[in-house]
């Protein structure tokens, strides 16, 4: 009795609406617009279609329906919603414009309550969804609070591979050209920065996510700031002690300045606040891509899931204190693979997060893995060939051409050496399916990455 009148009390006191803010990330290309897209969408059409059987506030008929409201950080800009609904209502349809900026976008959820707390309040109550996409790029710059400069320029010189180390020739070599115990002339030191951030763009371009600073990629409202001109320095540039004024003392300099002006503030005004958090992971892409571009993405996932490392004595506990309960890593794109395959991408990701999982510590933190297609492009049939009847994938191509393909296996564990020799799975993305507004956007289990997200307070 005590326990209820409690929560009575505080529901008096801040009325049976509640709030609840998502985030969602993953490196570019994820699929991030298109999940929020597809989310939105999805809860818009909530009144009329029953698109999302396994949220169950939707199956039990509780939940009455959506509307977009303004944003509660206004500062932010909203996600381009109706932009992506237009584009893919095109015809030809196109999938939605990437975005490389912050974007957020607010939902009201009217529903039925079923906890008799809330039912004594009234008929029906609201839960506020603010949903926001920010880079999964952005994540990748928290190690860079506990590096000094040194150990920063040092760690960009110890991962260069072949491939990369054939793109870095460039800045290598201006560096190189460089006295670090001098002042430099301010447009050398430019030239410099952007050589350094041309190769990390091209990095990008090879295919490789762990780049950093993250923001020299993905500039958002910082593109073409000063902030963001410095490059690393060769270990020989710091065996004397700092000159004042030098071309180290200004680098040492705007490296801190990028750590106080943008890593911490990111982290303090959007990853500390939200309350549930998705991840979205393009395996089947980076399978795609190769080797280089699988192990890199396997790294740069290990960075991310560090971010979420909520232990009392973590970094961004120290520093902040997160307010993230619940966590969902999603590979997205499912409707690439067949029907079949779908349990080897599942365990795929769960082998390439579980260790990390494990080993860190994670406190109060609640993670689930799965599979989606926010916006479904192909069909699933059979084909008869000369094997009697084979699983196959009918959509059509980037030239809009109708294709029924089998794009092959997906190995259920970290791939070997044979694999990548064979390339046993083709991923030629798929055209979008022509969007008529007449009912939501089909999707691949949407609606339980929402029962597992937002379920729990919809009751
Ligand atoms: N077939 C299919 N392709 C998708 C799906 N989601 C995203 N894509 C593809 O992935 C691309 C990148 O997605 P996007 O949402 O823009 O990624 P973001 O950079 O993380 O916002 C899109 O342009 C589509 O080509 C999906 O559910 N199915
Ligand atoms: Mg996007």
């Amino acid at each position: 009795m005590k326990r209820i009148s409690n929560e009575i009390n505080q529901l008096l006191q801040r009325g049976v609406d509640a709030h609840i803010s998502l985030g969602v990330t993953g490196l570019s290309r994820a699929g991030k617009t298109a999940f929020i897209t597809s989310v939105t969408n999805q809860l818009l059409y909530s009144s009329t279609h029953k698109a999302m059987p396994l949220l169950t506030a939707q199956s039990q008929g509780r939940l009455l329906g959506a509307r977009q409201v303004t944003q509660s950080n206004i500062l932010t800009p909203t996600f381009g919603y109706n932009a992506a609904i237009e584009s893919l209502s095109l015809e030809p349809p196109i999938w939605p414009k990437p975005t490389t900026d912050v974007g957020a976008i607010k939902l009201a959820l009217r529903y039925t309550p079923k906890k008799r707390t809330k039912k004594l309040m009234g008929s029906t109550a609201t839960l506020y969804v603010d949903i926001v996409d920010y880079p999964g790029e952005w994540l990748l710059d928290l190690p860079l609070l506990e590096l000094s400069f040194e150990q920063w320029s040092d760690s960009q010189y110890q991962r260069l591979d072949d491939t990369k180390q054939a793109l870095a020739n460039d800045w290598i070599h201006e560096v190189a050209n460089l006295d670090p115990d001098l002042p430099c002339d301010d447009q050398v030191f430019n030239e410099t920065a952007n050589t350094f951030r041309d190769y990390l763009h091209q990095c990008k371009d090879h295919g490789y996510h762990y780049v950093q600073p993250g923001r020299f990629v993905l500039p958002g409202e910082y593109a073409g700031a000063p902030i963001l001109d410095f490059f690393p320095l060769p270990k020989s540039a710091f065996s004397n002690k700092t000159v004042k004024k030098s071309a180290r003392y200004v680098l040492e300099q705007r490296f801190e300045e990028y750590k106080k002006e943008i890593v911490k503030p990111f982290f303090k005004h959007y990853f500390a606040q939200f309350n549930r958090q998705i991840v979205l992971v393009d395996l089947l892409g980076s399978l795609n891509q190769g080797k280089h571009a699988f192990v890199d993405m396997q790294f740069a996932l290990e960075q991310i899931i560090k971010s979420f490392k909520f232990g009392k004595h973590s970094l961004i506990n120290r520093l902040f204190s997160p307010k993230t309960d619940k966590l969902l890593f999603a590979t997205t794109k499912i409707d690439h693979v067949t029907p079949e395959q779908q349990k080897n991408v599942d365990k795929l990701l769960q082998t390439l997060i579980a260790p990390v999982w494990q080993y860190a510590s994670f406190e109060h933190v609640e993670l689930k893995t799965m599979s989606v297609s926010s916006i479904q492009a192909t069909e699933y049939g059979l084909v008869t060939d000369s094997n009697g009847k084979s699983p196959a994938l009918r959509g059509r191509d980037m030239a809009y051409n109708a294709v029924t393909v089998y794009p092959g296996e997906v190995p259920d564990n970290l791939p070997h050496a044979d694999y990548w020799a064979k390339a046993g799975f083709e991923f030629s993305p798929f055209a979008p399916k022509q969007y008529s507004k007449l009912e939501p956007l089909g999707h691949i289990r949407i609606d339980a990455a929402l029962e597992y997200l937002l379920g729990d307070k919809l009751w």
